[in-house]
């Protein structure tokens, strides 16, 4: 069975700053904040997995079921010779969902995790042996370009999980602007956006009872711990996750449950008693709001799936 996977290397300064940048630069600022995509390392990438599997996470059952049932509409559209690229690789089912539908000839997968992202893109080419299976380490939330040969093969970009959320409005749209440029004419983008909705669905999705979520935020300053030389004690923050209806966003944090010193570094950072570090914004859009910002990044909307009690969209959007 061929096991390989055509892995792309990226050029370095494209892969943005590094760990020990992004903390220093994130617990100077006020309030102190770091990007989400810190999360993502081997371990915070496998607990994201779990969240996906708790009962209160509806993101990701509500796409693959809205996905499941618009797989041949999306294959329809995209067309025979459309290649397949998914953007933030996960071990998703999602993907396979499209694979099967739409039988490309090749697949790019691009990730910020490394390890994670070969043995994602490992798996696929062991299941689908007709497919050719690509792979590049790259931030997406930093301007990329697609590996040689991949734009002129009429590609559907696939950027599923509401992952868009994690920009806000301005970036998002920026973020679009810039697929619209990397994508030919003709070319798609099937995007999977969470919709607003009513407060307490949105905080228990951020508050899973078997608490994978407080995990998974609390694994960033383990990560700090494992990764850079700093005394930061994970459990003397706790996680905290609230619907910020002004901003329309679920935002987490980690509070400091004490007055404390941390050293990252060599550097020394104060928190008072109940100080946040805020980890992550996730924004929240009305089906109409986002065409608006699809449409300002140029983009045409051409289908729009949702699920019967409108907790998710995918939308496909065309250059
Ligand atoms: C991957 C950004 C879509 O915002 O729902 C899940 C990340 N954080 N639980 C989301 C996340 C906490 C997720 N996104």
């Amino acid at each position: 069975m061929p096991l390989s996977v055509h892995f792309h290397d990226q050029r370095p300064q494209a892969a943005g700053r590094s760990l020990r940048e992004e903390v220093l630069a994130g617990f100077a600022e006020r309030p102190k904040t770091t990007p989400p995509k810190l999360f993502y390392d081997r371990r915070g990438s496998e607990l994201f997995e779990q969240i996906c599997r708790q009962p209160e996470y509806y993101p990701t059952r509500t796409e693959e079921l809205i996905l499941a049932r618009a797989a041949h509409d999306i294959a329809e559209i995209a067309g025979q010779d459309a290649s397949l690229v998914e953007l933030g690789s996960g071990a998703s089912r999602k993907v396979r969902l499209l694979l099967e539908a739409m039988h490309p000839a090749s697949y790019l997968g691009i990730d910020i995790s490394e390890d994670f992202l070969r043995t994602s893109t490992r798996r696929l080419a062991a299941d689908y042996p007709w497919l050719e299976v690509h792979a590049a380490c790259a931030d997406f939330s930093r301007p990329m370009s697609l590996p040689d040969g991949f734009a002129g093969e009429h590609p559907l970009a696939f950027f599923p999980g509401s992952s868009i959320g994690n920009f806000d409005p301005e970036e998002a749209q920026a973020f679009l602007a810039n697929l619209h440029e990397l994508l030919p004419e003709g070319g798609g983008l099937l995007i999977g956006v969470d919709l607003v909705k009513d407060r307490d669905v949105l905080e228990a999705a951020y508050n899973d009872r078997a608490g994978v979520t407080a995990a998974f935020n609390l694994n960033l300053l383990e990560r700090i711990r494992r990764e850079l030389d700093s005394d930061i004690e994970p459990g003397t923050f706790v996680h905290r996750a609230f619907f910020n209806p002004a901003d329309s966003r679920i935002e987490m944090h980690l509070v400091s449950d004490r007055a404390q010193d941390v050293e990252i570094e060599g550097e020394r950072f104060h928190f008072t008693a109940g100080e946040s570090l805020h980890t992550e914004n996730s924004y929240k859009y009305s089906a109409e709001g986002f065409r608006t910002l699809a449409s300002r990044a140029g983009f045409c909307a051409l289908a729009l799936w949702t699920d019967p009690q409108a907790l998710f969209s995918v939308h496909y959007l065309q250059r």
